[in-house]
């Protein structure tokens, strides 16, 4: 089998409301779909989110990085050579999540051509997953009542909130209202990407003592490294590495410098072969490891899942899989279900995310 050509497809769908973070917001899913055609008829899918205040990848880079840098080199190519694939996508540095694209959809393809679900290729561990849900900046009665929502409808026990906000107060009491108002069995953990200094961090984890917050998640900028290290000797609850590990590299560079004693695995950034280095890593050192979420679509949580799913160790923890809730629509012809808080793996060949076409040419942007 022969990779015959290379798809960059932009398209962009609304946010019913704003996801705000410290480091950014998104109020339009403005991805690329990534389409692998080969002289089989076989088609690999995979979903690209640019995060232009996380990687520095904008939706035109990641077209322009497949179809000029990528695509000239790998048609041609058997994609289930994926270590030659690799070994080409390598010697340009960066373009995490073009390159991760292109690895999920290889992935899909592969599991097409053996006509076999991929979450089985990669380790079949169970077929579902327990699902956490990312609450962005709100004041904290609407970061309650969305909770309680999402509680009541889809049976959602884990919650992230983003935090990273100064006054810090405002971060402060968005926990203690949530705690209050959701009671003591469902986890609560934070995310602050990059917005407080190490010292702010402490301050808010004193302040929050005896919540039964879970983790901690990019509190600073992990370059702070001296500060950031103190704070992960210091810290009750583990300090989780999530922009500053896209790679095996930086995972490795981050625990071996008590930047990170937990890591948050997104196949967006890594794809299903370098989270799988990541995971080796993790597992071999004793690490926590979290599924996180890249702000994606269905496409994207359904690559998630099939990855979370295949392990036991990436599901330990709820993964990060619901935000495509605040999406006004999607691409999936078969939309993900979440019930009793769990989204499911598909038993079909590949990822199983079967594209809806007529909603793909009323929402692709060329
Ligand atoms: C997260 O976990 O940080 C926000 C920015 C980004 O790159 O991903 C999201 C979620
Ligand atoms: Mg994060």
């Amino acid at each position: 089998m022969k990779i015959l050509r290379i798809e960059a497809i932009p398209y962009s769908i609304p946010y019913n409301h704003a996801l705000k973070f410290a480091s950014g917001q998104v109020t339009d899913a403005e991805h690329v779909l990534v389409r692998i055609h080969t002289d089989e008829g076989i088609v690999g899918e995979a979903d690209a989110p640019p995060r232009p205040y996380t990687y520095g990848e904008t939706q035109a880079s990641i077209i322009t990085i497949i179809e000029s840098i990528f695509a000239p080199q790998i048609i041609g190519l058997d994609p289930f050579d994926r270590g030659k694939i690799h070994e080409i996508m390598a010697r340009t540095i960066h373009n995490q999540v073009a390159k991760g694209a292109l690895d999920i959809a290889l992935w899909d393809l592969m599991g097409k051509a053996l006509g076999t679900p991929v979450h089985k290729l990669l380790g079949g561990y169970t077929d579902s997953m327990r699902v956490s849900h990312m609450l962005g900046f709100r004041p904290a009665q609407e970061l309650l009542d969305e909770a309680l929502r999402f509680g009541e409808q889809y049976g959602i026990t884990t919650f992230k909130l983003k935090v990273g906000r100064r006054p810090l107060t405002l971060d402060i009491e968005a926990c203690h209202v949530l705690r209050a108002g959701l009671g003591d069995e469902v986890e609560l953990y934070l995310d602050a990407n990059r917005g407080w200094s190490a010292n702010e961090a402490m301050e808010v984890l004193r302040r929050t003592e005896g919540l039964g917050l879970t983790a901690l998640e990019e509190p600073c900028d992990a370059k702070e490294a001296m500060s950031r290290r103190r704070l992960v000797e210091n810290s009750p609850i583990p300090i989780v590495g999530d922009e500053s590990v896209p790679t095996a590299g930086d995972v490795s560079r981050e625990l071996l410098s008590g930047g990170s004693n937990a890591i948050c695995i997104k196949t967006a950034r890594s794809g299903f072969t370098e989270a799988t280095e990541i995971l080796g890593l993790c597992t071999g050192l004793g690490v926590d490891v979290t599924m996180g979420n890249q702000i994606d679509t269905q496409v994207g949580s359904l690559a998630t899942v099939t990855f979370g799913a295949a392990h036991e160790a990436t599901t330990r923890r709820a993964g990060e899989l619901s935000n495509f809730l605040d999406m006004a629509d999607d691409l999936l012809a078969d939309p993900i279900r979440i019930s009793g808080g769990r989204i499911s793996v598909r038993n079909v060949p590949g990822v199983g995310a079967g594209i809806d076409e007529a909603k793909l040419a009323r929402y692709r942007q060329n």
